[in-house]
């Protein structure tokens, strides 16, 4: 039986409330719409044009929240994020509930070409934001969200393609500089068809138009995590962490057609232009010299360009992850006898799928081993709740001897042990489900 809520029971209930959520009780909820007028107070009614105009607006405490209404908003300046909010009270920057924004960068002034022109938005030294999507970033003329100092952002279902129309450098889906950024998290974010339309100066351009374009370019920070992440058809890496000083960890996440222009979105106005041999790796953890210890945790790199994976430098730790028909190999550098690769194979890739060192243990990978080699669905549309696609593409079957064969690294498996790969084989017919992660990692 039910019984009926007392004043006072209401009085604690609030209470209650207001000491875990001091934040959100009194949040001030400002609008932003195309067709907009940054002359308006900011209201569902008479929402602003620009997200600039809603970050600047003196009233805007932490706690609050912005919401872009559904539309394509065509900003003439770069938009910078500044605002510091703190641990209990996030400034939140949020697609209204049911509705898509895209922000086309293309009215966004010039900058410097060489410095990678000038980016969509601009988190310059900003902390504690939630940018909530589904936000589509496209076609900015620089990188579509640029990270520079600052701390604890997060990016929910933030899509950045198409970026770099007046760059030769630094064009990137996302891109974190500075070695004083920390705290950022990529949630089922993706970037796809980025690429540097210019060419550095004394450079020759045919063979560096369209170049250097990653979906991501993490450059620097400390405690980058990314997660159920996809990268596609960006010109030159799916996800690049050369120089990056501080690991950053890498769970979920996907890497596919770098280094390849797309038939049907094409960037160069060649349908499938690949770039020159050895651009276009699907997941850079680093190069020579490089000291990063990264990780990378159920992730997933095929059909690229150049390498599956470039692992030189580190060390790194790949735990459960696969290249798969890359067009050169599978790990290049994987001889470095510092990284950890556990429960990981390649399979098909052109110059070889191991590198020779504690991979797969010595167990053979064939065509029998996938209930399906075709990766149609892998780009398509997220799950309801923005998790990644579960297509049949590279999922383990029954009888595999790559189910049950690997060693328990740290993270959640189903059956005897953890299979060899990102996909963990869990039901006898039908697709099988991802396990949930357990993140053990910087938490
Ligand atoms: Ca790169
Ligand atoms: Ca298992």
């Amino acid at each position: 039986m039910f019984k009926s809520i007392s004043r006072k029971d209401c009085l604690i209930f609030l209470s209650v409330v207001t000491t875990f959520f001091p934040g959100t009780l009194y949040a001030k909820t400002y609008y932003v719409a195309p067709g907009g007028d940054d002359g308006h107070p900011g209201t569902i009614e008479a929402p602003f044009a620009t997200v600039q105009k809603a970050h600047d607006n003196e009233a805007l405490q932490p706690g609050d929240i912005i919401y872009l209404r559904g539309g394509t908003y065509y900003p003439t300046q770069q938009t910078v994020f500044s605002k510091k909010g703190n641990t209990n009270n996030y400034f939140v920057l949020s697609s209204y509930p049911g509705e898509v924004s895209v922000i086309d960068g293309k009215n966004v002034p010039e900058g410097d070409i060489n410095a990678g022109s000038t980016p969509t938005w601009f988190f310059n030294k900003a902390e504690y934001w939630k940018v909530r999507g589904p936000i589509h970033l496209t076609n900015g003329r620089g990188a579509g969200v640029f990270i520079e100092g600052g701390r604890f952002l997060e990016f929910d279902l933030v899509e950045s393609s198409y970026n770099g129309k007046r760059a030769a450098r630094a064009g990137h889906g996302f891109f974190i500089y500075s070695s004083t950024t920390s705290d950022i998290l990529f949630n089922n974010c993706d970037a796809h068809h980025n690429a540097n339309h210019l060419w550095k100066s004394g450079e020759d351009q045919l063979v560096n138009q369209y170049q250097h374009g990653d979906g991501w370019r993490i450059f620097g920070g400390t405690n980058i995590r990314l997660v159920g992440c996809r990268a596609w058809h960006n010109l030159d890496d799916g996800y690049d962490f050369t120089q990056a000083e501080n690991s950053v960890e890498m769970t979920e996440c996907w890497a596919v057609y770098s280094g390849i222009d797309d038939a049907e979105g094409s960037i160069t106005g060649t349908p499938n232009k690949p770039m020159p041999r050895w651009e276009g790796d699907g997941i850079k953890l680093g190069y020579e010299n490089d000291t990063g210890q990264h990780r990378a945790i159920r992730c997933l790199s095929w059909n690229n360009h150049c390498h599956g994976w470039t692992v030189r430098g580190g060390p790194y730790e790949i735990y459960n992850s696969a290249a798969y028909n890359n067009a050169e190999e599978a790990f290049s550098g994987i001889g470095n006898m510092s990284n950890k690769r556990r429960n990981t194979y390649g399979f098909r890739n052109r110059l070889g799928d191991g590198g020779g060192r504690d991979g797969y243990s010595g167990i053979s990978v064939s065509h029998g081993d996938f209930i399906s080699l075709d990766d149609s669905g892998m780009l398509g549309l997220r799950k309801a709740d923005g998790g990644l696609p579960n297509p049949k593409f590279l999922k383990l079957a029954r009888s595999s001897n790559l189910v049950d064969a690997g060693v328990d690294v740290g993270i959640t498996f189903v059956g005897s042990a953890p299979d060899i790969g990102p996909f963990e084989y869990t039901t006898a017919s039908g697709v099988p489900v991802l396990p949930k992660i357990l993140l053990l990692l910087h938490d």
